[in-house]
């Protein structure tokens, strides 16, 4: 929460999808489900408090036109419990339509191409078209929520007050330019903001994208656009700069475009890092002994985390260090992620087979090397696996941030285990007391897990109190509040305009 701050504008946040999803229950009514993530933990109590509005898709296509929103039940423990239904908008998209946007380009194109991975990602007009439909579609709902709250605003004599309107992540790349366009015609006040949870490519691979003028255009309507980390930022700008050919500022990170300045800046997220101490703090034990090691491994089955890599340099740690043969376990979470997308079921079989042939190979009668689950565990048994970890393996060939590398030293309250953290990965650029390793080089990951189960208690303790004194700090809240800032600071700041 930001105390002092959120009274003052009203928040419309834009994400694909709602906070919480909708089903239809078995009495045919629909139902709110939770999603318990740490973005929807840290943004919901602030629009519930600003009075804002979310809009987003539902996660569902049985809406019927006219139909409410569910309330929360009453004893919704959620984050999301108090946000009524009045605050919530719904975009409801045809299936053909929202598959074509969602497989096809959000996740057939822009997901591998942003993580530097073109050769997985398909250009085809049809979806690149849906996708621009479905970004429409969100940008009127937007608009409606920000006419209505600019008329509330209005009613209570507020006129000076100008709503925040948050576009989030890679689905919604271009919705930001139909939202000014007819905001400014209609003569509303607001201030736009856009945040990229993924990383931003270098020029080289941006330029593959046949209509990435559209992209850059779409998110400079933005007066702030948002990224991890300042490599992202200077990947953004200097695409601006070679195919828009935008007066560019890459030391104040500013952009102009047709006579507006639009603020590029560095926002790392962190996570609701006492949360997570608590879960650690009450979670009961699962796994089963102490003489046995776990090292942990924890991620949607998406090809950029790296996983088939992991699972061969594990195999080679116990080829050229037997001595870990019944001493230590890679239990692997492999959380079900667009198996609708013919690569994610591709990766699904790899990851079987390989899995089966490392555990064929090692196997004695009361012990594998790898425990493999595919699905989703409850975040309170997280908590306790991040707990009783004595290694977490992160090592991803490119992500955004990863919240996976924060939430295991959160959850690190007893004797400290050890990072180990590909440098692809944002977290990698600010967890310096991790051992960083290049998820590319097997025989090196090997060893720096050898070296990691070898490490000795007081260079845990030094590694690891440094580790989570920056995450504490640097938490979800932080990032929240700094996002806000940089929008505060929106009118106040130099323009590039008649400044260079
Ligand atoms: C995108 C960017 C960026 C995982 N397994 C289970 C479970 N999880 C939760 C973790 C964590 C989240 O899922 C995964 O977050 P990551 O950051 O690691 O990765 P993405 O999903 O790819 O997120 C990423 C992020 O956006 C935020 O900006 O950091 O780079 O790709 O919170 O705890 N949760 C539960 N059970 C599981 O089995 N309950």
């Amino acid at each position: 929460m930001v105390p002092g701050r959120v009274s003052q504008a009203p928040l419309v946040v834009v994400s694909n999808r709602l906070p919480f999803i909708l089903a239809r229950g078995l009495d045919g009514r629909l139902e709110r489900r939770q999603s318990a993530g740490g973005l929807v933990t840290a943004v919901a109590p602030v629009v519930i408090e600003c009075k804002g509005t979310w809009v987003g898709w539902p996660g569902t296509y049985e809406m019927r036109p006219g139909e409410a929103i569910p309330e929360s039940d009453a004893g919704d423990q959620a984050p999301t419990a108090g946000l009524k239904s009045s605050q919530v908008v719904a975009v409801n998209v045809a299936k053909d339509k929202f598959d074509a946007y969602y497989n096809g380009c959000c996740n057939g194109t822009f997901w591998p191409l942003f993580h530097s991975m073109p050769d997985r990602a398909v250009f085809k007009a049809d979806t690149w078209n849906a996708y621009c439909e479905v970004n429409e579609e969100f940008a009127q709902n937007t608009l409606a929520a920000l006419r209505a709250t600019v008329a509330k605003l209005d009613a209570e004599g507020r006129v000076n007050v100008a709503p925040i309107v948050w576009v989030h992540d890679y689905q919604l790349l271009v919705a930001a330019a139909s939202i000014r366009k007819a905001a400014e015609e209609e003569g509303l006040r607001f201030r736009l903001g856009f945040f990229l949870h993924i990383p931003f490519p270098s020029w080289d691979i941006m330029r593959l994208f046949p209509w990435d003028d559209q992209i850059l255009q779409g998110m400079l309507a933005c007066d702030v656009v948002g990224f991890h980390i300042e490599d992202y930022c200077l990947n953004f700008i200097d695409c601006c700069c070679r195919r828009l050919g935008c007066r560019v500022d890459r030391n104040q990170m500013m952009v102009e475009l047709a006579g507006r300045t639009v603020h590029v800046k560095a926002l790392p997220i962190g996570i609701p890092f006492e949360r997570f101490v608590e879960l650690a703090e009450s979670a009961p034990k699962v796994l089963k002994t102490t003489e046995e090691k776990t090292i942990l491994g924890v991620d949607r089955l998406d090809y950029t985390k790296g996983l088939v890599n992991r699972i061969l340099a594990f195999e080679l740690l116990l080829e050229k260090h037997p001595e870990h043969i019944e001493k230590v376990t890679l239990l692997q979470i492999s959380v079900p992620s667009r198996t609708d997308v013919r690569e994610y079921r591709q990766l699904k079989e790899e990851m079987d087979q390989l899995i089966g042939r490392v555990n064929g190979r090692f196997s004695r009668a009361n012990w594998s090397p790898i425990r493999y689950i595919y699905g989703c565990v409850s975040q309170n048994q997280l908590a306790a696996f991040y707990r009783d970890s004595a290694v977490a393996l992160v090592t991803p060939l490119r992500d955004g941030m990863n919240l996976v590398a924060k939430e295991y030293v959160a959850c690190q309250i007893r004797e400290p285990g050890v990072l180990i953290l590909s440098p692809f990965a944002g977290a990698g650029g600010s967890m310096h007391e991790a051992l960083v390793v290049n998820p590319y080089e097997l025989d090196q990951v090997a060893e720096t897990i050898h070296r990691a189960l070898s490490m000795p208690l007081d260079e845990r303790e030094l590694r690891m109190t440094q580790l989570r004194r920056r995450e504490r700090k640097n938490d979800v809240s932080r990032w929240l509040e700094s996002f806000l800032d940089a929008m505060d600071g929106v009118n106040d700041e130099t323009s590039l305009v008649g400044n260079l």
